[in-house]
């Protein structure tokens, strides 16, 4: 298979609310999408950067440059592209693994596509539906919270995550467990807002049986987690911290961590994801497949990794109306608090070209040289 030509086409979704975490607030969700043209037909990606680098060093506009400066160039220069080769032939360049997440994971649509095979049969997924749970930003009041959580609640999701923040943690947590009960599936993501010195005051949310505390500290401080995991009785996620199944070995070996969020995105796509999946299966570690406000696109790749064996908690793969009025593809609805995963050829969705359009802000395309 040759890549052709590439179109980045760069889109923004308004947000049917406001999403704040301890890194900000977001009012509309920008997505840079890529088309491949390839000599077996089409396929589309989507890189999880954001506008700006408050998550991770990636943010779009540098996602777009080093796509079209130096790794869209190297696939367009290539003999001959399958998935597993999109990794080797980008890793010369070093870091940026949402742009290569995305180029990868367009390849892939256009690889799986031309043989009918979807994404889930590709990666090794066991199941039809995977259980959808939801990520409820920071409020601006207890009250406020308490009307979320219940509204989602009543729509079916099975697993409610808090994002939390010094000044907002114990509080939210016992609002939620005295007012909606103890089997309630509750979890809290700090998106590393906290330090080592606040490891006393974080023990604190040990009395409210939740299933994890994602990502407390930096994302470099292993020994800080490792400590935290020997202090705490919550069991201790890390997800920015776990950029690749080496990584992931590493932070297991160190005790820095009893559970992973596996964002796809994050690690350099599906393929990477599947590795980490696999070391934390062979460690005895359970994983969940994290969010990143995906559309569509990333919705059903998302939904295909999280039917693996080893997805064993449920994640942050909720209903396209989560986030958007509209999505881009065929919108992913609740049904019976799990979303299907998509069974059709490559992802299973293809953006629809009117709603695209509506939401693209600008595109570029590069072509093969002849
Ligand atoms: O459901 O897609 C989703 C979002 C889940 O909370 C979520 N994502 O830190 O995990 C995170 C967080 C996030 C979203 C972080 C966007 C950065 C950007």
């Amino acid at each position: 298979m040759q890549v052709e030509r590439v179109v980045l086409r760069q889109i923004n979704l308004p947000l049917v609310s406001p999403f704040r975490t301890s890194l900000g607030i977001e009012y509309e969700k920008p997505a840079l999408l890529v088309q491949v043209t390839t000599s077996s037909g089409d396929g589309w990606g989507e890189s999880v950067s954001g506008f700006d680098a408050s998550y991770s060093s990636e943010y779009i506009e540098g996602t777009h440059d080093v796509m079209q400066r130096h790794l869209i160039p190297r696939l367009l220069a290539a003999p001959s592209v399958t998935a597993s080769a999109v990794a080797p032939l980008l890793a010369p360049v070093k870091g940026h693994r949402m742009a290569k997440a995305a180029l990868e994971m367009a390849v892939m649509d256009a690889e799986l596509r031309s043989y009918g095979m979807s994404f889930a049969t590709s990666l090794g997924a066991v199941t039809d539906r995977v259980p959808s749970g939801v990520s409820v930003g920071i409020m601006n009041s207890v009250p406020e919270l308490l009307a979320a959580v219940s509204g989602y609640l009543d729509q079916g999701y099975r697993r409610i995550k808090l994002k939390i923040e010094p000044g907002w943690d114990i509080a939210p947590v016992r609002a939620v467990r005295e007012r909606f009960g103890d089997d309630v599936v509750l979890q809290v993501d700090a998106n590393a807002a906290y330090t080592a010195a606040d490891a006393r005051h974080l023990a604190r949310l040990d009395d409210f049986g939740l299933l994890l505390i994602e990502q407390p500290l930096d994302e470099e401080d292993m020994r800080g987690h490792a400590a935290l995991c020997r202090d705490l009785r919550t069991p201790i996620c890390l997800d920015e911290s776990i950029v690749s199944a080496r990584s992931a070995a590493d932070a297991i070996a160190w005790g820095a961590c009893h559970i992973v969020n596996i964002k796809p995105g994050r690690v350099g796509g599906y393929l990477e994801a599947r590795r980490i999946h696999d070391v934390c299966a062979a460690s005895g570690v359970p994983v969940w497949c994290g969010g990143m406000l995906e559309t569509g696109l990333g919705r059903a790749g998302n939904a295909a990794l999280a039917a693996l064996p080893n997805f064993t908690l449920t994640g942050d793969v909720s209903a396209s109306d989560r986030y958007f009025a509209t999505d881009i593809t065929e919108p992913f609805v609740l049904r019976d608090g799990h979303l299907d995963v998509p069974g059709g050829p490559g992802l299973g969705v293809v953006p629809i070209p009117d709603l695209l359009d509506e939401v693209t802000t600008s595109m570029q395309e590069l072509v093969r040289p002849r």
